[in-house]
């Protein structure tokens, strides 16, 4: 029954997620277009469409977020159906609405059905008759003072405010009792109306560290809804997903059904169609409650894929040619376990900032049984500050939840990123952790155990050294070249007639300078070290070390600068200025406040000093590495 004709479609979007639809696509014997900005005209999702378009400037709101663009792309590629991925267009209505004006098939649910969600308050009214359970809460039109003190008294403190048009956690605040209400109500307003344009709140009983487990649901166009189990993804870090896994540990076959049959009826209350997320809160004593819907496919999706041996990307373009879901309920299957770890682009001992640059080295896992990775990236690409950081998901599956932990921090132990800061031995560190292993998994679990996570850097001993000093040697290329690397006329290092041969080189680290000694005869595991150009990444524990020779000349220009003047870790604007000239600070201070990509990030004091200049001002817009300020060290 195929209702619609595809052929060709057209991925409006970038990175992994338009390699992984692209991929089934071609599995499918469709024809792909890819659609890019000027930066990404040689991104992997552009190398491996059969078309690509460009759309305009590396800004997503010069090119992915440009609408019309895409849907022209679509018309003159000869694309009948528009993928949006997730993020960017994907939950916009107008543009689902627009792109099913055109004449072409949106591979999403209906511009209704994104609307329905859209609101928080009306999607708790429309869920509340949906028989869906909802957190105790007030949800009104009336916006008065008296009406949240009354309605929260009723409730019980802790209340949480949330703002009616917010999402994934912006503009939230816990009130801890009734003296508070009146002032974060009016914070929380206004924040609401700077940041969603609706100063509308709504107060719900806030519960304490609970689990996020979401439900999979799949409608087709024949009101016919199935759910996929669920996923567990209650490990985040400020609402940015980190680990993601399927089933939920410790959730029973009952709890199960009930959430995925409430999920079912929140998807048919509004008429979905295709790929839904139903969000729950969990509750310690298995209550569980409606949180919001995502209207898109989810990053997370292939934890889910891996658990029913079903491809997700397949069935939304099935459904949306009119096709009816292809099993009944009591056959979606549940196969062992699986878990999705998100490496970013990212600086985990420096806040967390995005982090940007040339993959130098970019090593990914080897393919084998139980893994997948779905990455956007490949070595040599540059990471560039204006989109989302995300380089790569690892997925590992496993008869039990053990095994897939088990296989996914060997994959994270063969992953290897040089040229740019990643999460990835903070990701090792969650998997390995006692908590993790013993599935002790809430909203807190990051909070929780960030000491043991985000351990201060260790000062490198003498054994990582030497181990530096011998990788560096051994793969020195013109070492490598001479035709017998045993002669002694072409060895840099302190070779001596007789006597045992004693090098001295000065090597840098992690900021940390060290002069080694060492015997040249060392042999160093070449799984320990690799290298790339002047670059040495050496592996010491989970972390894999960038060493470099020292060189003095090299650091003369460097030096004063990295001292003197903080600068712009990405692109972004100016929304503090948290300081004034001549003020003292200490180390780790913020300084300003950087927003870019809708998140905010504090620039701070590498070192004590005193702010000497200030070359920016709030609302200014900034390049990455533009000086903000310049600061005289304190000695
Ligand atoms: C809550 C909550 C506790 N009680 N609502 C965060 C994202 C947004 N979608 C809703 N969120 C929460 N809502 C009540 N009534 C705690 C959170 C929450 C959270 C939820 C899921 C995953 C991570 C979280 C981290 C902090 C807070």
């Amino acid at each position: 029954m195929n209702l619609e004709v595809i052929s060709t479609v057209l991925v409006a979007n970038r990175g992994e997620i338009a390699c992984r639809i692209m991929r089934t696509a071609k599995a499918l014997g469709l024809t792909t277009v890819a659609v890019h900005s000027d930066i990404d005209r040689n991104a992997r999702h552009v190398r491996e469409a059969d078309i690509a378009v460009n759309l305009g400037g590396a800004k997503a709101s010069d090119s992915y977020l440009l609408g019309d663009r895409i849907i022209a792309a679509a018309q003159s590629s000869g694309a009948q159906a528009i993928h949006p991925g997730y993020g960017f267009l994907s939950e916009n209505a107008d543009f689902a609405r627009q792109v099913e004006q055109a004449g072409l098939v949106f591979l999403g649910p209906p511009a209704t059905a994104m609307e329905a969600m859209a609101s928080k308050s009306a999607a708790k009214t429309l869920m509340a008759k949906a028989r869906v359970p909802l957190v105790p809460g007030y949800h009104g039109e009336d916006q008065r003072l008296e009406t949240f003190r009354a309605a929260c008294m009723q409730l019980g403190y802790p209340v949480l405010l949330k703002a009616t048009a917010g999402g994934g956690g912006k503009g939230m605040k816990v009130v801890e009792s009734a003296d508070e209400l009146a002032e974060a109500l009016a914070s929380a307003q206004r924040e609401a109306q700077s940041s969603f344009g609706d100063g509308r709140l709504l107060a719900e009983k806030y519960l304490a560290t609970p689990r996020h487990v979401e439900i999979q649901v799949f409608a087709d166009r024949h009101g016919h809804c199935l759910y996929l189990n669920e996923r567990d993804c209650s490990i985040q870090r400020r609402h940015q997903k980190v680990v993601e896994e399927a089933p939920a540990p410790g959730l029973s076959a009952e709890l199960r059904r009930a959430m995925g049959e409430a999920a079912v009826q929140a998807a048919l209350a509004i008429g979905y169609v295709g790929a839904g997320t139903v969000e729950f809160l969990l509750d310690e004593r298995g209550g569980f409650f409606f949180m919001e819907m995502n209207t898109r496919l989810q990053v997370e999706h292939p934890v889910t894929e891996a658990i029913t041996g079903l491809d997700l990307v397949a069935w939304q373009i099935r459904i949306a040619r009119g096709d009816p879901l292809p099993i009944t309920q009591q056959h979606v299957p549940l196969n062992g376990h699986a878990i999705e770890v998100r490496l970013y682009a990212e600086d985990p001992e420096g806040g967390f900032l995005p982090a940007s640059g040339r993959l130098l080295v970019y090593r990914e896992p080897c393919a084998g049984p139980g893994r997948r990775v779905d990455s956007g990236v490949a070595q040599g690409d540059e990471v560039s500050p204006f989109y989302d950081p995300m380089l790569a998901k690892l997925i590992a599956w496993g008869e039990s939840r053990e095994e897939a932990r088990q296989r996914l921090l060997a994959m994270l132990g063969e992953t290897i990123v040089g040229g740019c800061k990643t999460n990835l031995a903070f990701l090792q560190r969650v998997l390995a952790h006692p908590a993790f292993a013993q599935a002790e998994l809430d909203t807190g679990f990051i909070e929780r155990h960030k000491a043991q996570l985000l351990p201060p850097a260790e000062v490198l001993p003498e054994a990582f050294w030497q181990r530096a000093a011998a990788g560096l040697l051994a793969t020195d290329a013109d070492r490598q070249r001479v035709d017998d690397p045993r002669s002694p006329w072409t060895r840099r290092d302190s070779w001596r007639c007789g006597l045992p041969g004693v090098a001295r080189m000065t090597l840098v680290s992690a900021g940390q300078r060290q002069v080694v000694r060492f015997d040249a005869t060392t042999v160093v595991a070449e799984t320990s070290v690799f290298r790339a150009a002047d670059t040495l990444y050496v592996r010491w524990g989970v972390d894999w070390h960038a060493v470099c020779r020292f060189d003095p000349m090299a650091n003369a220009d460097a030096l004063p600068l990295a001292a003197g003047g903080l600068s712009a870790p990405m692109n972004g604007c100016i929304v503090r200025v948290l300081i004034e000239v001549g003020q003292a600070v200490e180390a780790g201070a913020a300084l300003v406040v950087l927003e870019a990509m809708k998140m905010e990030h504090s620039v701070r004091a590498s070192e004590a000093g005193t702010v000497s200049a200030i070359h920016c001002a709030e609302g200014d817009r900034v390049d990455e590495g533009s000086v903000l300020l310049a600061m005289e060290v304190r000695p």
